[in-house]
């Protein structure tokens, strides 16, 4: 292919002939989105409620850029993995000097990361996101492959495989294979119901935040975010973390959360699953990477599955026992492609269940909580409302293991969402009602990439 210095637009979307013009006029909306939040050499999820550049945002943000200025994919990447620590962690936040240190609360200086050893010379968090880096490098590559592509991901591999070493080492506090979250904003899934236990064991008081200033809650209506208390604890958890210097030796002597999530460990897995696929692009063996995936899935199966409910659940080291919350985070594991054909088969039945309406024709949006659930709330954040990456990653794991009628179900589902109610950060379970930013990236990347099938 060739490889041009002026990237072409997109391919655009695959049209029928009805759906053309208003599949042209979401291209342009998601695009304009991307470009708005293009930040030069990354993308801020948020100009206004995320302003600087956080970890697995990045990655789907990536896949989006594919499609209409792939050089963005790389440098989206490229950026990101910069700020990498020596140990291999990839931090959650990469702090834009650019911005004033106040505009996100908890900003650079609460993190102190540039007092650590083996950090890079820009601020950033000590905290990480789910790995999904290798899975979104591995497919906007495999979407518009180019030479400059293969060139990028031989530059990223290293850094890949440092990535998940990390985790599968300093993070396997369980010792079963698995990595060990640290924070409820490791897993992305910030508020979800499946963190309410270990939560609630961290000792803090509401009142911790009155020596601070939530800028969150400035941006987006305050019953749409987590709460003040549910803010006092992760405070409380970084401080932690922190005060240990970020280490990760003896966590489960010292540290007050330590979760083992379905999500995170099915991103590790399928990540390794990717990494196969780029080490054969690359020339390098694929092998460990294989060896490496089958043995991830079989911990997921073994340690975090609940035969009682036939979907997974995060398991909490702190107590030995699986949380009981029925949440999206438990379909998650679909993503990856040895998941054994029993769990595919229950998984896909909860997913089908009342409790997540996944359907043919969705007659609503997938939800990030068990819409049965007592405490179901379908406006804060996640606890209810539907988002864009994780339908997306469920829809990959739908194909993967040959739900075609069902992942197009989704897919519809995404861009009619987005059709009814523009980029927005994520969804009202029941109406579709767009809630919290009004132009987030991974909404519009994602768009992007279910409209080019
Ligand atoms: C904390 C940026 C991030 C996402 C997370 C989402 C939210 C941050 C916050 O925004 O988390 O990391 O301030 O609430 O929960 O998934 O990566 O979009």
């Amino acid at each position: 292919m060739v490889n041009r210095t002026v990237p072409p637009a997109g391919p655009g979307p695959a049209l029928g002939t009805d759906a053309a013009g208003e599949h042209g006029r979401m291209w342009g909306v998601a695009r304009a989105t991307l470009d708005g939040n293009w930040a030069g050499g990354h993308t801020v999820p948020s100009r206004t409620l995320y302003p600087h550049q956080w970890s697995w945002d990045s990655a789907f943000i990536a896949i989006g850029w594919a499609h209409i200025r792939p050089d963005r994919t790389w440098s989206e990447l490229d950026s990101l993995f910069r700020a990498q620590w020596r140990d291999g962690r990839v931090p959650h936040i990469v702090f834009n000097p650019a911005v004033a240190g106040g505009a996100y609360f908890p900003g650079p200086g609460f993190w102190s990361s540039n007092t650590v050893e083996g950090t890079p010379p820009v601020a950033t968090s000590g905290l990480v996101q789910p790995p999904v880096h290798a899975l979104a490098a591995w497919h906007a590559y495999r979407r518009v492959p180019s030479e400059a592509g293969r060139v990028a991901l031989r530059r990223l591999y290293p850094r890949l495989v440092a990535q998940q070493r990390y985790l599968a080492t300093c993070r396997d506090v369980g010792g079963a294979g698995l990595a060990s979250i640290v924070h409820p904003w490791e897993s992305g899934l910030d508020n979800s119901p499946a963190w309410d236990g270990p939560m609630s064991a961290v000792p803090a008081e509401a009142a911790v935040m009155r020596a601070y200033r939530r800028r969150d809650t400035v941006h987006a209506d305050p019953a749409h975010r987590p709460t003040d208390l549910d803010y006092a604890r992760y405070v409380t958890m970084v401080t932690a973390y922190r005060a240990g210097g970020y280490r990760d030796d003896s966590l489960a002597d010292r540290h007050p959360f330590l979760v083992e999530c379905p999500l995170f460990n099915a991103a590790m897995g399928a990540s390794e699953v990717a990494l196969a696929g780029i080490a054969e692009a690359i020339g390098v063996d694929p092998g460990p990477h294989r060896e490496r995936a089958v043995a991830i899935t079989e911990a997921v199966v073994t340690r975090l599955y609940d035969l009682d409910t036939g979907t997974f659940h995060p398991r909490d080291l702190r107590t030995g026992r699986l949380t009981p919350a029925r949440t999206v985070l438990g379909l998650t594991p679909l993503i990856l492609p040895g998941l054994p054909a029993r769990q595919v088969e229950t998984v896909l039945a909860e997913a089908r269940s009342a409790r997540f309406g996944l359907a043919a024709r969705m007659d609503r949006p997938l939800p990030s909580h068990d819409r049965t659930a007592t405490d179901f709330e379908p406006l804060r954040y996640w606890r209810g409302p539907s988002w864009m990456n994780i339908t997306w990653l469920i829809r990959l794991g739908l194909l993967r293991h040959g739900h075609d009628r069902l992942a197009a179900g989704l897919r519809s589902s995404m861009i009619d969402l987005v059709a009814a109610a523009g980029c927005h950060e994520y969804f009202h379970p029941d109406t579709g009602v767009g809630l919290g930013s009004p132009a987030f990236s991974w909404t519009a990347a994602l768009l992007l990439d279910v409209l080019a099938d």
